[in-house]
């Protein structure tokens, strides 16, 4: 199998099934072949249900349950338990069909490729309070963190085989894993590629109390990189 898109997914029953016929319409267009993992931890709605419904419609379709809320757990559970050669993770609310066209471009060489809302030519149409937070939590990660790119958190395209190692090594489970995961592979020397996307909130966000988060996910983050 060629691509595994892994799609992370809590409270989305009013999504997750428009997303996922547009996804998989744009991948079976693609010609490549292909599974979309959902991987649902921690709903209180029918998300669970409705993903696998979907399941049931297409086989390509797969679905994994954690009992726990989780990001990055859920996000380490589906990368192992995907096959493709290649992984792309898309979030329920926000996902973008060039890194799709990527897979077939063989990811231009890179190892990694991560979407950026922080680079001139990206466009970030969320609420200002979200944009700031986005700018400072990068802006600390360069700081303590000595992090070379812009933005750590959402889409992001790989080679399995070669980020299977690295995830093996972070120690982090939630929002912040995306965080660690990008900063171990730049430690790692991988060939990291940055693009720019154009952000739409297409919903509410769902880490509500994200404020208060952020600061006990950076001393996370602080302590699993200090090993
Ligand atoms: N499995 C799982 N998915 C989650 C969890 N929290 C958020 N997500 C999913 O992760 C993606 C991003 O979440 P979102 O609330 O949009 O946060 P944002 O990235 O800050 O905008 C969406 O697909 C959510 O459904 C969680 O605890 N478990
Ligand atoms: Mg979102």
């Amino acid at each position: 199998m060629k691509l595994s898109v892994i799609l992370p997914a809590k409270d989305e029953e009013g999504l997750l099934s428009t997303v996922l016929k547009d996804i998989t319409s744009y991948l079976d267009v693609a010609r490549l072949t292909y599974e979309v993992v959902v991987v649902e931890n921690g709903s209180s709605d029918n998300t669970l249900e409705i993903a696998k419904a979907c399941a049931r419609k297409n086989f390509r379709i797969k679905v994994e349950c954690l009992l726990e809320p989780a990001y990055g757990k859920a996000l380490i559970r589906g990368i192992k338990k995907a096959r493709g050669r290649y992984i792309v993770i898309f979030n329920v609310d926000f996902w973008d069909k060039k890194f799709i066209d990527l897979i077939n471009a063989d990811l231009l060489g890179y190892d990694l490729v991560t979407g950026s809302k922080l680079l001139s030519s990206s466009k970030d149409n969320r609420s200002l309070n979200r944009k700031l937070i986005t700018f400072f939590f990068n802006l600390f990660l360069k700081i303590f963190f000595g992090f070379k790119g812009t933005d750590t958190h959402g889409i992001k395209a790989f080679r399995r085989n070669i980020l299977l190692p690295i995830i093996n090594r972070c120690r982090t489970e939630t929002g912040i894993f995306d965080s660690e995961l990008v900063i171990r592979s730049q430690r790692a020397g991988l060939d990291i590629l940055e693009l720019p996307v154009e952000i739409i909130e297409r919903r509410s966000p769902r880490f509500s109390n994200r404020i208060f988060q952020t600061p006990a996910d950076l001393i996370k983050l602080y302590a699993a990189l200090k090993r």
